[in-house]
C-alpha cells in the first residue's frame, strides 16, 4: 500500500513536468553568492552555515510526500526520484549544479543564512594520509568517521551525529536513521593533481562530462564512505553539497577557459547505460521520464528539462550553463594554491601549460 502511494505521488508530479518546465527562476541575479573552500570561510561563517544546515534538518516538509518530515528530506526525495535518470548522463553536471544552487537558496530564504557557500577542496586533501585530519571531518564541522562494527557505521560526534534521515530508496518504507560515514583516505585520489589534469585537458563536453563524473566525482563519495556511497541516498550526508560544490567549481574552472563555446557545449547521452543503473540497483528510467526531457533525440542538449520534483521550479540546461547568470547567480574562489594543467596546440604540437588560479 505505501510504495504504491509513494509511486502514485511521483506520477501525480509529473502532471505539471511540461509547464513547470517553462516557468523556471527568472529572478534577477544581483548580487552573486559567493561559493569558496570550507576552509576559507571565517569561524563565523562556519558554524552559521551548519546552523542553517541544521535548519533546514528541523523545518517541516513542504512537499508531503508520503514519509518527508523535513525540508532536508524534500532536497532528499528530489535527488531519490530520479537518481537513476540523473547520472550517467549528461545532465549529470547542470543537474546537480541546478540542485546545490536550490540547496543553497533554502539555506538563505528558509534559514536566513548570508555567508558564502563551501564547498570541499578535495585537491587540497588528496595527498592526506587519513581524511580523519581533514577540516570538514572535525567535530566542530562535519563530524568524523562512522563507528561501530555493524555494516553501516553511524557518526558519533559533531553536529550532525543526531540527526535523523527518513527516506529510503524507492519501493523501501521509510524509516528513521542516522548519518552513517567509512573515511577511506585513499579513494581521494580523483581529486589529485594528475587527476583533473587530465579532465582539464579535454576540450569538448562530452567528453569532459564522463572524465568529471568518472574518478573526480566517485572519489568524494568513496572516500566519504558510508550514505555517500549510495548512489541514490547520498544527499542525506551533508558533505554530499560539499563534494558536490566542489565539482562543480571544476566544471566551472573548464567552462571558463573557453566560455564563448563552453556556455553552449552539451551533449552526452540523455539516457544511462543499462550496466550503471544495474550496477546501483536501479531499473532504465521509462517513458514517464524519458517523454518528458526535452532532447529530440538520444543526446543531451541545452533543452533538456531539469526536473525539480515540484520542490523547486524545473528549468533547462541553457539555464545553468552560466553559473553568473539568473538561476545559480553564483561567484567561485579557489584556493590560492590551486593549479591545473591544460593543454592546446602550437604548430601542430600540443604544448602543456600548468595555470595557477
Ligand atoms: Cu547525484
Amino acid at each position: 500500500m505505501f510504495q504504491s502511494l509513494q509511486y502514485a505521488s511521483v506520477f501525480l508530479a509529473f502532471s505539471s513536468f511540461a509547464v513547470a518546465a517553462e516557468t523556471g527562476r527568472r529572478a534577477k541575479c544581483t548580487v552573486k553568492v559567493v561559493r569558496k573552500p570550507w576552509d576559507m570561510l571565517t569561524s563565523k561563517e562556519r558554524s552559521a552555515y551548519i546552523d542553517a544546515e541544521l535548519c533546514l534538518m528541523a523545518a517541516p516538509s513542504q512537499l508531503n510526500i508520503p514519509g518527508t518530515e523535513t525540508r532536508w528530506d524534500d532536497l532528499h526525495w528530489n535527488h531519490i526520484v530520479q537518481a537513476n535518470f540523473i547520472h550517467d548522463v549528461g545532465q549529470f553536471l547542470p543537474w546537480h549544479r541546478y540542485y546545490i544552487a536550490i540547496h543553497g537558496d533554502l539555506l538563505r530564504n528558509e534559514c536566513g543564512y548570508t555567508g558564502p557557500l563551501p564547498y570541499w577542496d578535495e585537491t587540497a586533501d588528496s595527498a592526506l594520509p587519513s581524511l580523519e585530519s581533514a577540516s570538514i571531518f572535525q567535530p566542530d564541522a562535519f563530524g568524523g568517521n562512522g563507528v561501530g562494527s555493524g555494516p553501516q557505521k553511524y557518526i558519533a560526534d559533531g553536529p550532525f551525529a543526531n540527526s535523523t534521515l527518513h527516506l529510503k530508496r524507492l519501493g523501501v518504507a521509510p524509516a528513521d536513521y542516522k548519518i552513517y560515514r567509512d573515511l577511506n583516505a585513499r579513494t581521494l585520489i580523483g581529486g589529485a593533481q594528475a587527476t583533473i589534469d587530465a579532465c582539464f585537458q579535454i576540450s569538448t563536453y562530452t567528453a569532459a562530462w564522463e572524465c568529471w563524473a568518472g574518478l573526480p566525482h566517485s572519489s568524494g563519495h568513496g572516500a566519504t564512505g558510508g550514505l555517500m556511497v549510495d548512489v541514490v541516498l547520498s544527499p542525506g550526508d551533508p558533505v554530499f553539497y560539499l563534494h558536490h560544490g566542489w565539482l562543480d567549481a571544476m566544471w566551472w574552472k573548464w567552462q571558463s577557459l573557453d566560455l564563448p563555446n563552453r556556455l553552449k557545449d552539451m551533449g552526452g547521452r540523455n539516457i544511462p547505460r543499462e550496466s550503471y543503473v544495474g550496477n546501483i540497483g536501479l531499473p532504465l528510467p521509462g517513458p514517464e521520464w524519458t517523454n518528458h526531457d526535452g532532447d529530440d533525440g538520444s543526446v543531451t542538449t541545452l533543452n533538456h528539462v531539469l526536473y525539480m520534483s515540484d520542490m523547486y521550479p524545473n528549468v533547462t540546461v541553457a539555464d545553468v550553463m552560466d553559473v553568473r547568470g539568473d538561476v545559480v547567480c553564483a561567484e567561485y574562489f579557489y584556493n590560492d594554491s590551486f593549479t591545473f594543467t591544460m593543454s592546446r596546440i602550437v604548430d601542430g604540437i600540443i604544448v602543456f601549460d600548468t595555470i595557477i588560479s
